[in-house]
């Protein structure tokens, strides 16, 4: 991302896609601790005052996915798909705040649809990769990556007409320390590049992120970064749906952000999962809307 460059917020209060309520609240939190202030300290401009998809946009009407909420998770994802793509034509930096990781299938759709190659940085402690037949929990937040990649029967191009299925081989999985067996699976079949925590422990953050650069930005046109905040460490980070111990510490957190940064290889943005509901002192939304100054080149000196 360079200063030149728009950003395009857009909010997306959505959390019917997860097991627990409370992610639609994200995006509110997260203005209210400063990130757009801190985002103009920085330098950066908005294109407008922030995009918002609103509760009519949301449909009740009948779909074949057999999933929790899915007609609702499917309408939000078409709605986000078309306005990522219209901001992404005009040249801007999609960063979609949500909500839940669901809305990530509209994302992707929208990045997708112009028929480009896209790169794909998943950080989360889940890979998201469960489909119709292997979830457990048949909430949507669990499948949608399993969705980028053409692997579930709901594809992107059911979400939004000419998206097209992302390449595994440039997909990178990082924090990944919950999986479950139908994901295990297909992360072996697909051959996807899965940084799990222990390798993290083994090689270092640093490692990590300047391989998981390499593999997404070469002979792709951008790299989306999806960043589920469970992919840190519960007591830095209790205010999610689905906390899982083991995770990234506060300043490998950073580390990772401040390395994203310096590579300039980010060209859109998720930033999911942050339920204020379940937040203590506001420290997740807090963290949250730092690290996102860490991605765009917040520094301490
Ligand atoms: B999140 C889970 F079973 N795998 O499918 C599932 F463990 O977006 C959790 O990463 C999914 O937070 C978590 O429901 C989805 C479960
Ligand atoms: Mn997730
Ligand atoms: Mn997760
Ligand atoms: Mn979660």
């Amino acid at each position: 991302m360079d200063k030149s460059q728009l950003i395009s917020l857009i909010k997306v209060p959505f959390g019917y896609g997860a097991g627990r309520m409370g992610s639609e609240l994200g995006p509110e939190r997260l203005l209210r601790w400063g990130l757009i202030e801190q985002w103009k300290e920085l330098g950066y401009v908005l294109d407008e005052p922030s995009r918002i998809l609103l509760k009519d946009q949301w449909s009740d009407k009948a779909v074949s996915v057999p999933l929790k909420n899915a007609s609702k998770v499917l309408s939000i994802c078409t709605a986000l798909a078309s306005e990522v793509k219209l901001k992404r034509d005009e040249g801007h930096f999609p960063f979609i705040l949500g909500g839940d990781h669901s809305i990530a299938m509209g994302s992707l759709a929208g990045l997708t649809a112009d028929g480009g190659s896209l790169g794909v940085i998943w950080m989360d402690a889940h890979s998201d990769l469960n489909t119709e037949e292997t979830t457990p929990s048949r909430n949507m937040h669990g499948i949608p990556l399993a969705v980028g990649l053409g692997r579930a029967a709901l594809r992107l191009s059911h979400i939004y007409d000419g998206a097209a299925d992302i390449d595994p081989s440039k997909t990178v999985l990082i924090a990944a320390r919950e999986l479950d067996p139908g994901e295990k699976e297909l992360i072996k079949e697909l051959g996807i590049h899965c940084y799990t925590m222990h390798e993290i422990d083994k090689l270092g953050i640093q490692k990590v992120i300047d391989e998981a650069v390499d593999i997404t930005s070469s002979g792709t046109d951008g790299v989306h970064l999806s960043f589920d905040i469970d992919s840190i460490d519960p007591t830095e980070a209790p205010g999610t749906g689905t906390p899982v111990q083991g995770g990234l510490s506060y300043r490998e957190s950073h580390f990772a952000m401040e390395l994203l940064y310096e590579a300039g290889i980010i060209t859109s943005c998720d930033f999911v999962e942050v339920n204020p509901r379940l937040d203590r002192n506001n420290r997740t939304s807090k963290l949250a809307v730092d690290l996102i100054g860490s991605l765009f080149g917040k520094r301490i000196l």
